[in-house]
């Protein structure tokens, strides 16, 4: 059973088994959470990624997938990196956006990870409107097997955090 659960605040104070990176494909930082996740992690979190970068994902991490590193000086044990999709007018793009959650959940079935934290995905430099991406994310969470057995979304402002308030109060019935 998972508990999802809502939390307004900043994702790199969060106690937990693992927090999740709204991270881009190079894997080498950015602004946003993945600005606030490095910085506050420390140098160790980068090294990690530069590895990933030489190895697996020598191409990048392509939007919708998930990869660990450990966590640095971060409360939790892992970090989750996942990259989200460019919202687009044009493009349907949720399926994507949808497996960025399946594929973190994934990944902290793999780690053994039982409290994972997330940020809204997509929902800054990446434009997706919130009351879209809080229903993807909610239904996903909800839909997704897993042995993990709290989702917490943090939301890092008032707005973020209604929007998923509302969602998760409009969600429909599994
Ligand atoms: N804790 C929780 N949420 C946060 C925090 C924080 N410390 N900081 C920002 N947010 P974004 P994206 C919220 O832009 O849209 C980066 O440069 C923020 O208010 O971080 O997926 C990457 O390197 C918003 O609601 O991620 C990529 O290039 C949400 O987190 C690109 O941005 C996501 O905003 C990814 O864009």
């Amino acid at each position: 059973m998972t508990n999802i659960t809502l939390v307004l605040g900043d994702i790199t104070e969060q106690s937990v088994d693992a927090v999740v990176n709204a991270a881009n494909s190079s894997l080498l930082g950015g602004g946003g959470v993945d600005g606030a996740i490095h910085r506050r992690g420390g140098p160790d979190i980068l090294d990690e990624c530069r590895d990933l970068r030489g190895s697996r994902y020598g191409k990048g991490l392509p939007a919708g997938q998930a990869v660990a590193t450990t966590a640095g000086r971060l409360p939790a044990r892992w970090v989750i990196h996942t990259v989200g999709p460019v919202f687009s007018a044009t493009e349907d793009r949720s399926a994507t956006l949808a497996s960025c959650y399946r594929a973190s959940l994934r990944v902290a079935d793999e780690l053994g990870a039982r409290t994972v934290a997330f940020p809204a995905v997509s929902t800054g430099v990446y434009r997706w409107p919130l009351d879209d991406a809080a229903r993807i994310a909610l239904t996903t969470a909800r839909d997704t097997d897993t042995s993990v057995t709290e989702v917490r979304f943090v939301l890092f402002d008032q707005r973020a955090y209604d929007a998923f308030e509302t969602a998760l109060n409009e969600l429909p019935p599994a």
